[in-house]
Formats: structure tokens, sequence, C-alpha cells
């Protein structure tokens, strides 16, 4: 054709679909949102979604299926028993995440209610590589304390470091001489880990802990919510990693693990769905068991088997290489955007994730003044974007003092959903954050008025001070 000669062209990446349905979404006056705001006492998770112009509040859920999965929810085998649906998403489960056995759940937080059940007893410690909110409050009801190992560079938002949220193999080295192998159930290990930034494990650092734990006799127990963006990650900055694909590189991750909880919210493209994994027939067992007692029948868990089905195809898509650098590249275009305007953001960008740096934002704030729940609030009134706060409203109390616990990060997440929002909507975003970041001097804090006993930022409620 004649081009044999000339250089390669220069090519962006660009979205590996097209859209084939829109859903009509509508900017709002200042003084509407200046109104939903004081409705929902400052607390972006009160909003009503229809006044929110773009909705970076979470990737939970929130994601745009294929016309393939779409096809699959016509499939729905909705059976009380025994439904197709289950048998392809157990399939899936086994050939891209590798394990044995499969326990449905309707979402992450039902399977991470399941395993704190069955391996906790009153009086254990469950060492993570940072702390998730529904995780972290699942053991502790179990009777367990939660201890932090994750490496230093993660609580520290400027490490520009390429993996934040590995295990620091001293700190859990020492913390199992300290309580004693037999008081631990498992080493909680999330990748990537979302309060750190939505930071990556590289592959050595889970070869490592596996090694660590097989020593003791402790299970490693993988949050594999985002476990295929790690994936990316590792493939993207680990000596070796370059040459194989994302599929291979997850199941060779989950090797180095006992079993797993998944939001199927996340990676795998769906609207609803989660379930357990494991390799050990009698914590199986149990977990089998246990499911009828609080999600449902043990082939569907909570789940419709339409939606079982719109997930085993979820994870197929899931791990394609294109879909994965497209869905990670969206989130670095608009990282690298503020990054270019100077807004401080955690660093390096995540990957499902841009985090704001409050603390940077709002110097004339102390953490009790709320300066994360605070940049989220003047955020979604300066243009309708929803974010979210990830800092000491988050972190909640600790269930012995009743003491706020201070997360070192104070950030505000915009999250990004998958195959949702263009280039456009990214823009628009950091306009917005950009103009909210340059009239910082003037911010003056939150109190709060309300604060519900569990899992507080849901539904906590702030007056303006
Ligand atoms: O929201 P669930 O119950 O499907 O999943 C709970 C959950 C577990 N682990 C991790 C790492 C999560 O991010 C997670 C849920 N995350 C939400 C809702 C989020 O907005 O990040």
């Amino acid at each position: 054709m004649g081009q044999e000669n000339q250089r390669p062209p220069k090519r962006s990446w660009a979205e590996p679909w097209k859209v084939k349905v829109v859903e009509p979404i509508r900017m709002t006056s200042l003084a509407e949102r200046q109104r939903a705001l004081i409705a929902a006492g400052y607390n972006t998770f009160l909003l009503r979604s229809e006044h929110v112009y773009i909705d970076l509040l979470t990737d939970s859920g929130t994601s745009a299926m294929s016309d393939w999965q779409w096809a699959g929810m016509m499939m729905g085998d909705e059976a009380y028993a025994g439904s197709r649906n289950f048998y392809n998403l157990e399939a899936a489960v086994r050939e891209y995440y590798g394990y044995r056995h499969l326990v449905p759940t309707h979402q992450g937080r039902g399977a991470e209610h399941l395993l704190s059940r069955i391996l906790i007893k009153p009086g254990d410690v469950v060492p993570g590589n940072m702390y998730f909110t529904t995780t972290r409050l699942h053991q502790e009801l179990c009777g367990a304390t939660f201890e932090d190992v994750v490496v230093a560079e993660g609580h520290d938002p400027d490490d520009e470091s390429p993996f934040k949220g590995n295990v620091d193999l001293d700190k859990l080295d020492t913390l199992i001489a300290k309580v004693g192998a037999k008081k631990i159930p498992y080493i909680a290990l999330a990748a990537t880990v979302n309060m750190a930034g939505g930071q990556p494990v590289s592959m050595a650092n889970v070869k490592a802990v596996h090694a660590l734990a097989k020593r003791h006799g402790i299970r490693v127990i993988l949050d594999a919510t985002r476990a295929v963006e790690n994936a990316y990650f590792i493939q993207q900055r680990e000596a070796g990693y370059a040459g194989k694909s994302v599929r291979d590189i997850l199941k060779e991750f989950c090797s180095y693990t006992d079993g797993c909880t998944m939001s199927g919210k996340k990676d795998s493209l769906v609207n609803i769905g989660g379930w357990l994994a494991l390799n050990e027939d009698e914590v199986f067992e149990e977990a089998r068991n246990l499911v009828v007692v609080f999600e449902g029948l043990h082939t569907y868990g909570g789940m419709a088997g339409r939606d079982m089905e719109a997930m085993a195809r979820g994870i197929v898509e899931s791990v394609a290489d294109d879909h994965i650098r497209a869905r990670i590249g969206q989130v670095e275009y608009l990282g690298q955007q503020l990054i270019d305007a100077g807004v401080p953001i955690v660093r390096p960008i995540g990957g499902h994730a841009v985090y704001l740096n409050a603390r940077a934002f709002y110097p004339q704030l102390t953490q009790d003044q709320f300066p994360a729940q605070t940049l989220a609030a003047l955020l979604y009134e300066n243009s309708g974007v929803r974010a979210m706060e990830r800092g000491i409203v988050s972190a909640g109390r600790d269930p012995v003092t009743g003491k706020h616990h201070y997360p070192k990060l104070e950030l505000v997440r915009l999250t990004i959903p998958r195959r949702v929002y263009t280039q456009a909507h990214m823009d628009v975003t950091a306009e917005s954050v950009i103009e909210v970041f340059d009239n910082r001097a003037k911010a003056t804090g939150l109190k709060m008025t309300y604060e519900p006993k569990y899992l507080r930022f849901f539904q906590a409620r702030f007056e303006v001070i």
C-alpha cells in the first residue's frame, strides 16, 4: 500500500468499543446544587443521582455492560437450584482465577462476611496491606483486630514507588513473632489497594508473602476485587512480565493465595454480584453450608441467574489486554491533566481512580475539620461532579478506645466507572478540580452532626463551620 518505508505513525490508544445505547445526564445550576448539598448533609453518598452531572463516586456496580453481557442476561436460568449460569460462572472463575471452589454471594461484603465467620475466632489478629472499610468491619465484628502491614510508601501520597500496595515483610514477620501464628487465621492481601490510592502489589511480593505464610502455616486470602487492574500494573512495571498477558499474570498471582473474596461489581464489569473462592475442601464445605443461611442457595448466593451469566462473561472481557489498557489509560488521562496543572494527587496514578490529596489542598484545616469531606462537597458544588471521601470519615473509630482513627492519607477519590464516560467528561472534571484548587484558601471545613455506628461515611451528616 506504499507505506512500507514510512516510520510507524504515532497512535494514541482509543477505547476498544463503540457506544450503542446512551443515558442522558443533566447539568444542574449552582443554586440547585447548593440546595442538594444541604439536603444531603454535605455527604456525597446522600445526594440523589439525578442531581449529579458526572458521577465519580465509585467504580462499583457502575460500569457499562457489553452487548455480549446483555445477551447473556437473556440466557438467565432462574431455577432456584442448579442454574446453568452458576456453572458458567464457576468455570470462568476456575479458568481465569484458578481457584477450585466457588461460593456465589450478592456482592463482595457477603463473601467477606462468610469468610470472617468461618475463619476468625475472638482475639485473632488479621494482618493486611491497609484496611478496607467493609473488610475490616467484618473482621472486627467476628472479634479480630486488624493490623496494617503495608509498606510505608503506601501511606505517602508523594512517593513514586511502583508497588505501593506491597506487604512489608519485616512488619509481617515481626507481627507473627509477636502474636504467634495460631492467632492469625489468614493474611488479607488486597490487589490493588483501594485506600492507598489504587496501588498495586508486585508478583515478587505476593510470592514472598506466600512463602512466609506457608512457613508458619498461615493462609493468604486475596481481595481480588481489582486483581485484573493489579495484573496490568505488573505487566507494565515488573521485570519479566512485559511479554505476558494480563490473563496469565492474573492466574499466576492468584496461585500464590489460598482463596479470595471478590466484588464482581468492579473488575468483572457487572452491576451486582460477588463470590468467595477457596482451595481448601473443609473451608469450602463450611462456606457452602453458611451461604444458604445468609445469602441464598449455593448455586445463586443472592444473585439472579442472569447476573451470574453477565459476570461470567464480564470476567472473560475483563482480562483482555486492550480493555484493561484503555480502562487504566483513561484514569491516567485524568490524573495527568491534574498533575500538569499542579494539583496535588496521589502518585503514581492508581488503577481505578485519581485520588486528590485533601491535606495538601487545605493546610488551613485540621483533620477533625474533615478536609476530604469538605473537598468532595466543594467539588460537587462547583460542577456537579460527585466524588467520595477517603480519609478520617471513612477510617471510622477504633472499636476499643472509641477514638477516631487518624489515617495519614486524607483523600478524595475521583473513581472512574468502566466504559461509561468519555475523555470530554474527564476534561470537564479536570477543569472543575483545578477551579476548586484555585479557590482552596476559602475553605473553612465541616463539623459532623450525625454519626452512624457502622461504616459512618455512607450516612454521616455535616454542617459548614
Ligand atoms: O461493595 P462490595 O460489597 O461488592 O465489595 C466490598 C469491597 C471489598 N473490597 C474492596 C477492595 C472494595 O473496593 C470493595 C468495595 N468497594 C467499593 C464499594 C468502592 O466504592 O470502592
